[in-house]
Parts: structure tokens; C-alpha cells; sequence
């Protein structure tokens, strides 16, 4: 039996990356440790919580006495707990730098330090890392050479956690990997981000806030095909070094909007058209091949239309998960960046 460490499980991306590794390694075990922040929620993880090979651990990787017995439990560590919303970033930043960098190095530290044999380190980044593409020239992508110029306090929090881990492969000879990738869709994603939000506006009958111009243009990658890819560099991955993962599946959020507005029977009156956000990265774009090349990674669960309708359908079948996440905390949040009359 192997043992992972999966920090932030109970979280969209890390919820199904632990459905993933109990469905496809009948030979792993799952340490989940998660301090359950608004976005944590382990109703994500009803069908496997009996599995015996799975435990949950509420935990906070800022504590270090804390991870110490869980990382001399486990053969290797997948680090993804985070704060992880660009707008949240930008109202206050200090959740950000504690988690993402404090919790980063701690993580680190209690790794580097475990006794026993050494352990591989993964590092889930983000492609956000790199900054901003213009819109003008398609053929410009991030690759893994693209410098780091993180511009959202979000961003500069995750390019500081990046920045740290080869730092610690570089410095200590660390077996760190770290995957950078573009933005994620799927279910459970916590209804504060783009697509959840706006189907879950939609079936409430309110409008969609669309920022700006509406041509700001994401990357959009199916999250079990980022699970995928996590598991692969987990397991083929070069030691110190870093792997883009990406949907090759660029769309600008006005082009998201329709569609979404097209699959749920919507025209373009329920558009609300907002203020920007601010310093608003204009666009991501992700070079792939490093992944496909060395690794054999391929996404093969996120081609559009279907995939994204699917992806709404789970949201339409499930409203009762959206609205109890949607609840409390989530309302006063709500009211603060939309505004109140937004929230009614
Ligand atoms: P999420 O907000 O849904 O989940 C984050 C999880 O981390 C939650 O369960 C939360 O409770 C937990 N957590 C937060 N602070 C913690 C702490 N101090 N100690 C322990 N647990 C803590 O985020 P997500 O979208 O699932 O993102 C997961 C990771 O993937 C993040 O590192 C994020 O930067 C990265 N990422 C996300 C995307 C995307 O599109 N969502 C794309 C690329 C990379
Ligand atoms: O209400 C909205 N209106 C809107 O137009 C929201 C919430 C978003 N947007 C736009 C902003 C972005 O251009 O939609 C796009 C996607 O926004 P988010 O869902 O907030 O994602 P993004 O900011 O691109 O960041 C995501 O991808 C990279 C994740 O949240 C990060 O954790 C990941 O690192």
C-alpha cells in the first residue's frame, strides 16, 4: 500500500482528485487533511468517506505539529490546500499569504525534515503564475520557461508557494514536482467561480455579472483531467521540475456566457454587465506539450460543447449542494463584491 497526503481534499479540484486516486489505485491509501475554510465542505466526499482506504483529518497546514504525524504516515504528499479566489485576493489579501505562503513553507519544512526515507513533494500551482497574454497575438502561450509575474495578491501568494518549492528542490535537493495549470471546471466547485456562479444565478432567476468588456479569455481544463495529470507527474514526474497542464481550450467569458445562457434556455437579457475587476489578467493560455511529450498526458474529458454541458447539467441536478454551500458567510461575500441589490 502506498500512503498520499492530500492537503486541501475537501475542496473542488482536491475532493475529486481523491475520488480519483481511490477509483484508479486500488493500492493507495488517502490521508485527507483539511481545515474546512467556506470553500472546504465534505459533502464533496460522501460516496467515499466509508472507504477504508480513505481518512479525513481536520487539520491546518500552518500547524506544523499537526502535519508532522500525517507526512511520517504518508509516502509522498499532494499540497493543494489554498485560498484560491482571485476577488477574495483583492478585497483582503492576508488569508492568502498565510495559507499559500506560510503554509507552503510549513508544508515544505515538515517534509524536508521527516524521518525516514525522503518523500516526493507536489506543488498543484497555477498557470495565473505567469501573468497576463494579450488578446492581439494567439500563437503567444505560457510554456514553463514563461518568467513568473504574478499579478493578483492571489497569484503573487501561489507564485511565492511555487517560488519556495524549487527553492527547496534547488537548496535541499527536495523531490519536488509542480504542476501549473489553466483553469478548472467540473463538479463541486465551490459557487463563487465563474461557471457555478452563473448557472446557479440562472436557476434563482438573477443575472450573470459579467465583468467588463467580457473578452478576457481563460483556458478552460475538465478537473478530472487535472486529477489525471497530477497523478501522472506524481508518479512519472523528473524530480525539480515543473509541468504546464492544459485544456488547449481557450474561450472568452462572453463566449462562456452564451454558451451557458444557450444550454439553460437563456438569451442575452440575463447578461448584467459590471464593473471590471480590478488589475483583470486579460488572458491564459497554456502550452501543453512538455506533459505530452515527456509524460503522455493528454486531456481527454474536456472538449466543448459536451463537456461543459455536462458540467451544467451537474449543477441543474444538484441545487440542493449549491444552496447550502451558498448560505451564511457565502451571502455576506456576495453582498460585498456584487453589491446588495446584486444579492436580492
Ligand atoms: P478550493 O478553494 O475549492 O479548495 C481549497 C481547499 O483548501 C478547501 O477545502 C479549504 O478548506 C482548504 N484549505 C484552505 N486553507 C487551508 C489551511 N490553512 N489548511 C488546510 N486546508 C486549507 O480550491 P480549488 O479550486 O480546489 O483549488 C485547489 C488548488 O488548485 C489550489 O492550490 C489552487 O491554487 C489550485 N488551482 C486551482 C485551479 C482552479 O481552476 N480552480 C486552477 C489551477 C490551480
Ligand atoms: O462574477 C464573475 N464575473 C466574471 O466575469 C466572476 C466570478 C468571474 N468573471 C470572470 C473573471 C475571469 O476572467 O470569469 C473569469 C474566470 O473567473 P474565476 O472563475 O474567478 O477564475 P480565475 O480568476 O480565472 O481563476 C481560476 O483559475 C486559476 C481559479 O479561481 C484559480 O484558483 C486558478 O488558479
Amino acid at each position: 500500500m502506498t500512503t498520499i497526503l492530500v492537503t486541501g481534499g475537501a475542496g473542488f479540484i482536491g475532493a475529486n482528485f481523491v475520488r480519483f486516486l481511490l477509483a484508479n489505485r486500488p493500492d493507495c491509501r488517502v490521508i485527507n487533511a483539511d481545515v474546512l475554510t467556506y470553500s472546504g465542505n465534505l459533502e464533496n466526499l460522501t460516496s467515499i468517506e466509508s472507504d477504508p482506504r480513505y481518512r479525513f483529518v481536520k487539520a491546518d497546514i500552518c500547524d506544523a505539529a499537526a502535519m508532522e504525524p500525517l507526512v511520517e504516515e504518508a509516502d509522498a504528499v499532494v499540497h493543494m490546500a489554498a485560498e484560491s479566489h482571485v476577488d477574495r485576493s483583492i478585497l483582503d489579501s492576508e488569508p492568502f499569504i498565510r495559507t499559500n505562503v506560510l503554509g507552503t513553507q510549513v508544508m515544505l519544512d515538515v517534509v524536508r525534515k521527516a524521518p525516514g526515507k525522503p518523500r516526493r513533494f507536489l506543488y498543484v500551482s497555477t498557470d495565473e503564475v505567469y501573468g497576463s497574454l494579450p488578446l492581439e497575438d494567439k500563437s503567444l502561450l505560457f510554456t514553463e520557461e514563461t518568467p513568473i509575474t504574478a499579478n493578483s495578491p492571489y497569484a503573487a501568494s501561489k507564485a511565492s508557494g511555487d517560488l519556495l518549492v524549487g527553492a527547496y528542490h534547488h537548496t535541499f535537493g527536495m523531490d519536488t514536482v509542480t504542476t501549473r495549470c489553466s483553469n478548472n471546471f467540473g463538479p463541486y466547485q465551490f459557487p463563487e467561480k465563474v461557471i457555478p456562479l452563473f448557472v446557479a444565478n440562472l436557476i434563482e432567476g438573477k443575472k450573470v455579472p459579467l465583468y467588463g468588456d467580457g473578452l478576457n479569455v481563460r483556458d478552460w481544463l475538465h478537473v478530472d483531467d487535472h486529477c489525471e495529470a497530477i497523478l501522472t507527474v506524481l508518479e512519472k514526474g523528473t524530480a525539480g521540475e515543473v509541468y504546464n497542464v492544459g485544456g488547449n481550450n481557450e474561450r472568452s467569458n462572453i463566449e462562456l456566457t452564451h454558451s451557458i445562457l444557450g444550454l439553460m434556455g437563456f438569451g442575452e437579457e440575463m447578461i448584467e454587465p459590471v464593473k471590471d475587476r480590478l488589475g483583470h489578467d486579460r488572458r491564459y493560455a497554456i502550452d501543453a506539450t512538455k506533459i505530452a511529450r515527456e509524460l503522455g498526458w493528454h486531456p481527454t474529458r474536456s472538449a466543448w460543447p459536451g463537456a461543459l454541458a455536462e458540467t451544467v447539467r451537474w449543477y441543474q441536478d444538484n441545487t440542493e449542494w449549491w444552496q447550502r454551500v451558498r448560505t451564511g458567510a457565502y451571502r455576506d461575500y456576495y453582498e460585498q463584491q456584487y453589491g446588495r441589490a446584486a444579492s436580492a
